[in-house]
């Protein structure tokens, strides 16, 4: 469904990376843009500057231009959001960047979502595409915007992270292979209750039909379910369940049974340090890659050298026989309690941070199980403090420094300090690359 953008009036709200990206590619295509962002220029990042001169860019102020034929929204604007109102009301249509973006594609898509380890998968497909020869362009949430994928020619395939919050003012999202890692709850204080977040990634396979695949988690109950009215062919993973088709652990080994390959794929013991602990976001990505029949020696090379992302289960240093873990992209509590549950050792926790209005209860039982001592930092600790009510001692930190020193004086050789905050990052760190970089830079100094 390409669209006819000659001299449409289109407004972009939002001035990061998506919004910069959408103006341009319309503007090349010949619509008559306008940027507009609630900050004040000055308080925009350098991108600003990359808007092309042909686009007008509004600040303090994000409401679309009254005579809009279009209105496209970055996925930091919440498409409930009053300044839209007047556009709701005067009937223009309001889509989300996926959604333009989809309507252009013409390669095939790969979509990833869940709530927990979709950059990771959505590298390791990646990875194992390039390795095999395949053309291949990777983007969407991890970092580059799906539009801004157009500028780098037309693939084969696009392997596209996608967020809750992108799936907002989306409709026409196709992936030949959609894959549902998991669902917990997250981004509460976005959406208004859990049903309406899961719905939001259920909406990745509404469009599919029976040529395309769609892959679930087998283990986790809110996906195993999915997909019943879904014409696609489902494909599950599991670590606990040897599957009839799918893939899944045996013995500590990856096996599948997909397509016409059954058998073992890698043992875990050769698994690059960077998958060690995400093997959950290997399983989906060995289907994908069985799924377009790539050949075992790819799987089998990237599996073995992966590097793994930064801030993901990311492996620090190891102090006095003390591992130091960086997983400042742990932002829920479901990620918190899966980084958790990957360590056999006692751990350290560090955690806290900005409130997304979540439940922390579920982390009660798993820090009894797996946590020796807790640290909390951040604007949480209040929250904290009255959901443990006394039921596990913790202390308190006012900075992230003071924290990781609490965390060493308690840890003892074959301990791992896991800084996996559950929360948010805005309170105390710009975002959390830039929490889990001072992390590193306080564990290096130590
Ligand atoms: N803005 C407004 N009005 C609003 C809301 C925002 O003017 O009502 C403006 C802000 O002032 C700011 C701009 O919009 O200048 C930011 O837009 P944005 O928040 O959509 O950020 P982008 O830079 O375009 O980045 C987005 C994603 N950000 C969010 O979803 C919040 C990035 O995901 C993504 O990598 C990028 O597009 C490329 O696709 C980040 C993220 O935190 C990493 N994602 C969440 C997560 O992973 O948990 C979903």
């Amino acid at each position: 469904m390409i669209m006819d953008l000659k001299n449409k009036i289109i407004s972009v709200i939002g001035m990061g990376k998506t919004g910069v990206a959408t103006a341009n590619f319309l503007s090349r295509r010949g619509a008559r843009v306008s940027i507009m962002d609630s900050k004040p220029g000055d308080q925009l990042s350098g991108l600003a500057n990359q808007v092309l001169p042909e686009v007008e860019a509004v600040y303090e102020n994000c409401e679309p231009l009254a005579d809009s034929d279009l209105v496209v929204i970055s996925p930091g604007v919440d498409i409930g959001s009053g300044f839209l109102e007047k556009s709701r009301q005067k009937g223009t249509e309001i889509i989300s960047e996926i959604e333009l973006a989809s309507r252009v594609n013409s390669a095939a898509l790969i979509g990833v979502t869940g709530t927990n380890g979709k950059s990771t998968c959505t590298r390791l497909i990646e990875e194992i595409l390039v390795e095999s020869g395949k053309n291949v362009q990777a983007g969407g949430n991890l970092g580059t915007p799906f539009i801004s994928l157009f500028d780098q020619g037309t693939p084969q395939y696009r392997v596209l992270e996608i967020s809750s919050f992108q799936m907002e003012a989306t409709h026409s999202f196709h992936p030949r292979i959609a894959i549902i890692l998991n669902i917990t709850p997250d981004h509460l204080d976005r959406h208004k209750s859990f049903e309406q977040y899961a719905g939001l990634k259920e909406k990745i396979y509404a469009n599919q039909t029976e040529k395309d695949f769609l892959i679930l988690n087998h283990d986790d109950p809110k996906t195993s379910s999915l997909g019943t009215n879904c014409p696609a062919r489902k494909i599950f993973f599991s670590l606990e369940s040897e599957l009839e088709t799918g893939s899944y652990i045996k013995q500590e080994k990856i096996f599948a049974r997909i397509n016409n390959f059954e058998g073992e794929v890698f043992p875990l013991s050769s698994l690059s340090r960077g998958l060690r602990w995400q093997v959950e976001n290997v399983l989906p990505a060995v289907a994908t890659a069985l799924l377009l029949e790539i050949p075992l020696p790819s799987i089998k090379k990237v599996l073995e050298n992966f590097k793994g992302l930064e801030h993901r289960l990311e492996w620090v240093c190891s102090r006095d026989g003390v591992d130091y873990i960086n997983d400042s992209k742990g932002t829920n509590v479901g990620s918190a309690c899966k980084s958790l549950n990957t360590f056999d050792r006692p751990i350290i926790l560090i955690a806290g941070g900005k409130d997304k209005n979540a439940d922390f209860s579920p982390l009660k039982k798993i820090l009894k199980e797996k946590v020796k001592h807790l640290v909390l930092i951040g604007e949480t600790r209040p929250k904290f403090r009255s959901v443990l009510n006394g039921s596990f001692g913790y202390e308190e930190s006012d900075s992230l420094e003071d924290a990781v020193r609490k965390a060493k004086g308690k840890a003892e050789k074959g301990d791992v300090v896991l800084f996996s905050p559950a929360c948010a990052s805005f309170d105390m760190f710009k975002d959390f690359i830039d929490r889990g970089n001072q992390f590193k830079s306080i564990v290096n100094n130590l």
